[in-house]
């Protein structure tokens, strides 16, 4: 029989829909020794109604509205944190004290000290931990990273990221409330750089290794928007637009690009990298396919020459491709929700004593590092290094 895992998850909207649903899902598809159950989840008392809808649709056991009650119940193995970035560190650091495992949403924080603070919580409490940087499983990139690992890039010499949306054109958006608490800075932290630029340097730095440093430019197209809370028009605070250089420690160059007015783009996660070997490509909005041109043997380094050369597009649905044969048959896709589901079963598999999982707060301070670095850039106008 395997071991129940009691989780209190914290947050009931997108993240929190996500996260219940790996929850639900991830022992149909998975082996594991250990069995996700949905003991408690909680929200804030405004939010009583919805979230008892959220604990009907999910089959939660019990709710609470305050996050500290749900910290203190002994039932409670396990802390899913799914609330906006402003409580991420104070929940993480309690939950990590009272001995809980914890599992938080991206970015891991507001700033690189309370980043430091919630890694050092979890080293000194000894709790399995992971943060939620979902995008390293989605089975391309993932395969991506094995493409790399078996030397098939060979020496890297450019890496590119771009990540781009387009909701927030309209100077009618409000900053503040449900999902638009991104536009207000002392509820995110920053903009688009924690938002979307922190999953794109923890994808590079998995593929690419540690960043060592950048210089950044960002940009607020619109300087004023109502708040949804107080009813009043305030200034933006948030970067809209973030555009860095960086260089890798192998010698490799970067870009990274991200912004919320790029019209037509959605969730346009892409990034490319070039070696002397071979190059990939990988674009969110084509989640199954990946990208790859072979330029030489990994093995001999000879050059493959012939009039077939060019990209191929790897369609990753085979059962050797990473995570697949866990689904359906070769030919059939996944999706969007797969990536949490993926990622928890390696979480999963990490308790029942498989490999160590990634990644960690730890690991997540290291993108925070570099997120606080580029917005330091664009505000000194300076290339800034980062510790390694
Ligand atoms: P959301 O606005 O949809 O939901 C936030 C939830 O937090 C709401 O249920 C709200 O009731 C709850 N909440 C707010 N204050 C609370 C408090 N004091 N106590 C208890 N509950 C409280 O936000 P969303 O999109 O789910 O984002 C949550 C986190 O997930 C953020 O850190 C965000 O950056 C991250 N995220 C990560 C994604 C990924 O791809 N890994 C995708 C979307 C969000
Ligand atoms: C913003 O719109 C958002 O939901 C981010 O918060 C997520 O991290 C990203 O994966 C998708 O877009």
């Amino acid at each position: 029989m395997p071991t129940p895992l009691n989780i209190g998850i914290i947050g009931c909207g997108f993240m929190g829909r996500a996260h219940s649903n790996a929850y639900c899902q991830v022992n149909h598809f998975f082996h594991s020794e250990h069995r996700p159950v949905l003991k408690a989840c909680c929200a804030r008392l405004e939010e009583k109604d919805k979230l008892e809808k959220f604990a009907n649709t999910w089959g939660y056991e019990s709710m609470e509205l305050d996050w500290k009650k749900l910290i203190e119940r002994s039932d409670i193995d396990l802390i899913d944190v799914c609330v906006p970035n402003v409580l991420h560190h104070e929940i993480v650091v309690a939950a990590a004290r009272a001995g809980k495992m914890v599992v938080c949403e991206k970015p891991l924080a507001m700033n690189v000290q309370q980043a430091e603070e919630m890694a050092a919580a979890v080293d000194k409490a000894g709790v399995a931990n992971m943060v939620s940087f979902n995008y390293r499983r989605v089975p391309a990139i993932s395969l991506a990273r094995q493409i790399i690992d078996e030397g098939r890039i060979g020496r890297p010499f450019h890496y590119r990221a771009v990540y781009n949306q387009d909701y927030t054109i309209s100077a009618d958006v409000p900053q503040g409330g449900m999902a638009l608490w991104r536009l207000d800075a002392r509820v995110a932290g920053s903009g688009v750089t924690g938002d979307l630029l922190a999953h794109s340097i923890d994808t590079a730095e998995w593929l690419n290794g540690p960043i060592q440093r950048i210089v950044a430019h960002t940009e607020t197209f619109i300087k004023e928007r109502k708040h949804a809370e107080s009813g009043k028009v305030e200034p933006v605070t948030i970067d809209d637009a973030c555009m860095f250089l960086a260089v890798f420690a192998n010698g490799s160059t970067g870009t990274f690009e991200s912004t919320r007015y790029a019209r037509g783009r959605k969730n346009y996660n892409t990034f490319e990298m070039n070696g002397e070997n071979g190059s990939v490509f990988f674009d969110l909005e084509d989640p199954h396919i990946l990208q790859y041109f072979r330029y030489a043997d990994p093995s001999s380094g000879k050059k493959i020459e012939d009039h077939l050369t060019g990209w191929q597009r790897i369609h990753v649905t085979n059962f050797e491709h990473p995570y697949m044969r866990h689904w359906w048959v070769p030919g059939c896709t996944i999706g969007y929700e797969h990536t949490f589901i993926n990622a928890l079963a390696d979480f999963l598999a990490s308790l029942d004593g498989g490999p160590e999982f990634h990644p960690t707060v730890r690991d997540a301070l290291r993108t925070q590092r570099v997120c606080d670095a580029v917005l330091e850039s664009a505000k000194k106008g300076q290339w800034v290094d980062i510790p390694a």
